[in-house]
């Protein structure tokens, strides 16, 4: 099996959590050459979109939420999933809130980081939505460190990639501690950082701002986290 990701991608991200966790023997790679938008990715993905899982029988699965449900189903031992069905619907609550109010934010501001680039009153309505988002996660989140439960889950795998990129965007606008003023949030994530596995994916998504190869797939991925 492989896993087609870019480290810094939150999406991507989540899904090497879930490998590296369950101990999982995937291959992870780059996109193909010719990037996301080739004819060879977009046979695999027609949404030329990062990540995508393929099977050794060929089959190709994009959506990173789609992809952690599989993982779960097809490598059940060590399982992501609470068992609890409350617990389990939070957990699935706060893998699918990022997607749909924090990350259209950060994306959007991702794009104006450069000052030249800025609309104020986009910055400043993007800014107030990604905090709405915020303050939902804050509303779920059953304390830490971990989100929910007494261990780790999917949703820890959604969330941790997803602050880190939050605060990356915070602080290029100036602003590095949009999560502080949440308390369950910012109890969360101080004691998801001393957990091994987020610590080498929260390392993963930062290393890649070092990383020149990236912009290569950058100038594919536009709306990526990936130059
Ligand atoms: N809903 C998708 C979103 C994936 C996504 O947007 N990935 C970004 C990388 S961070 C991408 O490939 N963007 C390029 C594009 O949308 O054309 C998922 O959860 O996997």
């Amino acid at each position: 099996m492989r896993l087609y990701s870019v480290p810094l991608s939150p999406f991507a991200a989540r899904v090497r959590l879930s490998i590296y966790r369950k101990g999982l023997n995937i291959e992870i790679v780059p996109p193909p050459e010719g990037g996301i938008k080739s004819e060879a990715y977009l046979n695999l993905n027609p949404m030329g979109q990062i990540p995508t899982l393929v099977s050794d029988s060929g089959f190709a699965l994009p959506e990173s939420a789609t992809i952690l449900e599989y993982l779960e189903d097809a490598f059940p031992t060590l399982s992501l999933r609470p068992i609890d069905p409350q617990d389990l619907a939070c957990a699935r609550l706060i893998l699918r809130l990022p997607d749909f109010h924090i990350l259209p934010s950060v994306f959007t501001l991702r794009g104006m980081r450069d000052p030249a680039k800025r609309d104020r009153e986009v910055v400043k309505t993007q800014f107030e939505a990604l905090d709405r988002g915020l303050s939902y996660i804050e509303h779920y989140l059953s304390g830490d460190p971990w989100a929910v439960g007494d261990r780790a889950s999917i949703a820890d795998h959604a969330l941790v990639p997803v602050i880190n990129v939050v605060n990356l965007i915070g602080s290029s606008f100036g602003q590095p501690d949009l999560i502080g003023k949440y308390k369950k949030l910012d109890a969360y994530w101080q004691a998801a950082k001393t957990d091994e596995i987020n610590a080498k994916v929260i390392a993963e998504q930062l290393a890649a701002l070092e990383m020149p190869t990236i912009k290569i797939v950058a100038s594919v991925a536009k709306s990526a986290f990936a130059d």
